[in-house]
């Protein structure tokens, strides 16, 4: 019996979650130095900026700023990601990020100072963080290119710990660099085919023995005290209702127990459930078959979330 109701019981669990809202922001971004995406996200407070307003105009999803993710890239990145795209991942639906411009909301960093890079993440994933810095050939008038990064990453590190919200990852920037630059970090997923692309804009300033924390540009580059929580968005508001048939189902059955011995109905019911999340499983996967982001490979991560590209 007792064996026999598990699938029900599981059922009734992924029902409940799609009902009460699965958190439908996922995966994460650079809050320190702050990546454009999450610059310009509803959290980052630089959305009226007229590098976010370009941005946004010439195509870029950053209500969805954590989700700069292409899956199987299995660390092939300078094959897959086109130059002049790499701040989008050659995802369309964020081209609006490569456009190349001075007026990128920057933080203000030392050269060769320590420093504790954050990636804010709203679902955890396992993986490695690696990150590049530009070298002299970049230029921020013109789009960032393969040859414009050092070839190999300045600080990789493989899963950080998690501390308010976000990964936590301290490192020492690149030495001898001064002016605007650009950090891009790569996160590799290891427990889903998934990785993520950013840019982040840095000013350099040459060190001068002063403090060597970082100061942003204008105003705080820190996120606001909201984005330390984890975002959990209600269901309703992703306008997608892909999972509730299965959802109904359990309700169905109960309808039928006055006619059949309760096993059956139990067990009927937990066949009906597995068929429905097959068949909504499915949908996904076609859904996902253009390049960008495939569901996450994550039970109960942007389960029942449509593609919007
Ligand atoms: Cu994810």
């Amino acid at each position: 019996m007792a064996v026999r109701r598990t699938p029900a019981a599981l059922a009734a669990v992924a029902a409940t979650l799609l009902l009460t809202g699965v958190p439908a922001s996922a995966h994460g971004a650079p809050t320190s130095p702050l990546s454009r995406a999450a610059a310009c996200g509803p959290e980052g407070g630089r959305a009226d900026t007229p590098a976010c307003r370009a941005a946004i105009a010439a195509g870029a999803a950053v209500r969805e700023w954590d989700n700069i993710r292409v899956a199987r890239i299995d660390g092939r990145d300078r094959e897959r990601i086109p130059d002049g795209e790499l701040c989008s991942g050659g995802l369309s639906a964020y081209r609006g990020l490569d456009l190349p411009r001075t007026d990128w909301p920057a933080t203000t960093l030392t050269a060769g100072a320590r420093y504790t890079f954050r990636y804010r993440t709203t679902i955890p994933h396992k993986g490695t963080f690696r990150f590049y810095a530009t070298t002299a050939s970049y230029a921020p008038t013109r789009r960032l290119t393969w040859a414009d990064l050092e070839e190999k990453p300045f600080l990789a590190v493989t899963d950080p710990p998690i501390r308010d919200g976000a990964y936590q990852m301290p490192g020492r920037l690149p030495a001898g660099r001064t002016g605007r630059h650009i950090i891009y970090t790569i996160w590799q997923n290891s427990d889903t085919q998934d990785t993520y692309y950013s840019c982040s804009d840095v000013v350099f300033r040459p060190a001068s023995g002063g403090a060597a924390s970082a100061a942003p540009t204008g105003r705080s580059a820190s996120p606001p005290a909201s984005a330390a929580a984890p975002r959990t968005v209600p269901r309703a508001a992703t306008g997608d209702r892909a999972g509730d048939p299965a959802a109904g189902v359990p309700v169905a059955a109960v309808t039928d127990t006055r006619t059949f011995p309760r096993p059956l109905v139990v067990g009927a019911a937990a066949g009906v459930t597995v068929l429905l999340v097959v068949v909504v499983a499915m949908r996904l996967r076609r859904a996902g078959s253009v390049p960008a982001g495939r569901p996450c490979g994550v039970r109960n991560h942007r389960a029942g979330r449509r593609r919007i590209w």
